[in-house]
């Protein structure tokens, strides 16, 4: 029987990588970096998780750009800058997702997240989205830097597990990406795939759901 659902938060929970790319591209320009991400560029920088993991990446193709030591003071500032366009309002949940969460709460079904971004976000999207702290929706968070190892590795989901005490077949993962994908079914975790912005399109099999948003899951979490 189902104990806990496992949340991805960017392209799952809200269509956030938007915002994400316009505070990657603030950040540049403010702090003088001549790079500038357009959505066909950022679409194949998501190949690489992780903010300061993805900068990295695209300095190492253009070959100019911050060097490894600036990378993490230049991430804080786009968290920052990230943290301002989500209390903007302007990101909503995605459907189906506040519903999801509720039904599951009211049937004694455990909430955790497992996301590469880093904490702050996630604690700003619920706040401004569900205007509560993220911890009083969700009983597990594990987020960005807490794994050395970022999707599509593991990690994170089962570190979302240890802290929910529970083994895989137990739960249940919600995903847009392929790196998502590819972490929760490594961590042994079946998988309901509903493809975001950036991911429509992709080759999905291996997904044990393919969904077009959250909608109406309720006899799918058996409540
Ligand atoms: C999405 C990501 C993140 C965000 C940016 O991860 O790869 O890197 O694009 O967030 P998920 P940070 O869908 O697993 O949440 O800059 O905080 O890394
Ligand atoms: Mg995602």
């Amino acid at each position: 029987d189902l104990r806990a659902l496992i949340f991805d938060v960017d392209g799952t929970l809200a269509e956030t990588e938007e915002a994400h790319r316009q505070a990657f591209n603030e950040t540049f320009a403010a702090e003088g970096i001549d790079w500038h991400w357009s959505p066909d560029t950022y679409r194949e920088l998501l190949r690489t998780t992780g903010g300061k993991e993805r900068m990295r990446a695209h300095r190492d193709v253009v070959g100019f750009g911050p060097s490894d030591a600036d990378i993490p003071e230049l991430h804080k500032r786009k968290t920052a800058r990230y943290g301002q366009i989500i209390d903007a309002g302007g990101v909503p949940l995605r459907p189906g997702v506040e519903e999801l969460i509720r039904q599951a709460r009211a049937a004694g079904i455990r909430l955790a997240i497992a996301t590469t971004t880093n904490r702050p976000n996630v604690d700003r999207l619920v706040e401004a989205t569900l205007g509560v702290p993220a911890s009083e929706i969700f009983d597990v968070i594990a987020a960005g830097d807490e794994v050395a190892a970022k999707k599509p590795e593991p990690d994170v989901y089962l570190l979302a597990l240890e802290r929910l005490g529970l083994p895989p077949e137990t739960a249940l993962a919600f995903e847009d990406s392929l790196p998502g994908l590819a972490s929760a079914k490594a961590a042994g975790l079946k998988v309901v795939l509903t493809p975001s912005a950036y991911t429509t399109g992709e080759d999905f099999t291996g997904a044990d759901w393919l969904m077009p948003n959250l909608c109406c899951l309720s006899r799918l979490i058996g409540v």
